[in-house]
């Protein structure tokens, strides 16, 4: 239900517990389904990690961050104010789609109309390629969203400051109360701003909130999930004169004719070209021993 990093709160028919893993290295999500061991009151032992259906996670050279399991929609929120960054944007709908959970653009704060225009603007890209945008103002009618996680387990992905605890609280009657029960719980107080935690909402629908993004690192996918990820380039699959044609400055390159020819715009040519960057220096960190392993399931 709560993961803080080292310890976690898990859900068990008649009571929360609050849980260690056996192994120094924490490798359990929020929304992950596991077996525990009591370990003494109110407390338990993780003792087995049950089948994953989906994986929400980040990773740079050197570590990962998983945000959610079983999960199966991401919804990315970002606000008129203060101003989104695009490039975490597109890294957490790519990370959304290749660890298999569905994607929806909340686009939060349309009562700062001063904004407004210009969030639309940037989001407009993103309509472009197919991606799913509601608006909405968290603070007064969270309506158009209710529908879209009935029977969802939905995950909120975002900077800090987007209004994702807002949109938690509107949605899940006592949401603040089970806060409050959860940091009780831990009794720690040095996590209780840092943790992910699940709010059921029915039988079939539970929502997560996670906390503030700075950075959505990418270091694992494999460069033809990165490929993928970016739907634009998904016409131009296999077209480059070169099997394994960087898109850098190979000729006959479909991907340098698809962007001549505007059906792909620079900015997102140059991010893939950074991811692919980021890829190749965890690939050299990961034969040094340095990189972490991909969590399960691979
Ligand atoms: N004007 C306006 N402010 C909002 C809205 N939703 C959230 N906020 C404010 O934005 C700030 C950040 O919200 P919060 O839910 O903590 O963001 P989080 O960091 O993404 O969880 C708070 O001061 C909220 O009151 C909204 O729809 N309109
Ligand atoms: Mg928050
Ligand atoms: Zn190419």
């Amino acid at each position: 239900m709560a993961a803080h990093g080292r310890h976690y709160v898990v859900d068990c028919a008649d009571r929360s517990l609050t849980c260690f893993p056996r192994a120094k290295r924490s490798e359990y999500a929020c929304g992950d389904l596991v077996g525990v061991e009591a370990a003494g009151t109110g407390q338990g032992r993780i003792v087995e990690l049950f089948e994953r259906h989906t994986l929400l996670y980040r990773s740079d050279a050197f570590r990962q961050k998983l945000i959610a399991a079983n999960a199966t929609l991401v919804i990315a929120v970002v606000a008129t104010d203060p101003p989104f960054s695009d490039d975490l944007l597109a890294r957490t709908l790519m990370a959304a789609e290749a660890g298999g959970l569905d994607t929806l653009i909340v686009l939060n704060k349309v009562d700062l109309a001063d904004r407004l225009d210009a969030a639309r603007a940037h989001l407009q890209e993103y309509q472009a390629l197919g991606y799913r945008v509601t608006e909405l103002c968290a603070r007064r009618d969270v309506a158009p969203l209710r529908a879209a996680i009935v029977g969802q387990v939905a995950v909120l992905v975002g900077q800090s400051g987007m209004g994702k605890s807002t949109l938690v609280n509107a949605l899940v009657p006592g949401a603040r109360a089970a806060t409050a029960e959860i940091s009780r719980a831990l009794a720690s107080g040095r996590h209780t701003t840092t943790h992910t935690t699940l709010y059921r909402l029915d039988e079939s629908s539970a929502l997560i909130d996670s906390p503030g993004l700075q950075s959505f690192g990418l270091a694992h996918l494999q460069r033809s999930e990165l490929e993928a990820a970016f739907r634009e380039f998904r016409p131009h699959a296999g077209a480059c004169r070169f099997r394994d044609c960087s898109h850098r400055s190979e000729p006959d390159c479909a991907i340098r004719v698809a962007l001549a020819a505007g059906r792909i715009t620079p900015r997102r040519l140059e991010l893939f070209l950074r991811l692919c960057d980021e890829l190749e220096y965890a690939d050299s960190q990961r034969q040094t021993g340095a990189a972490p392993r991909r969590p399960s399931p691979a």
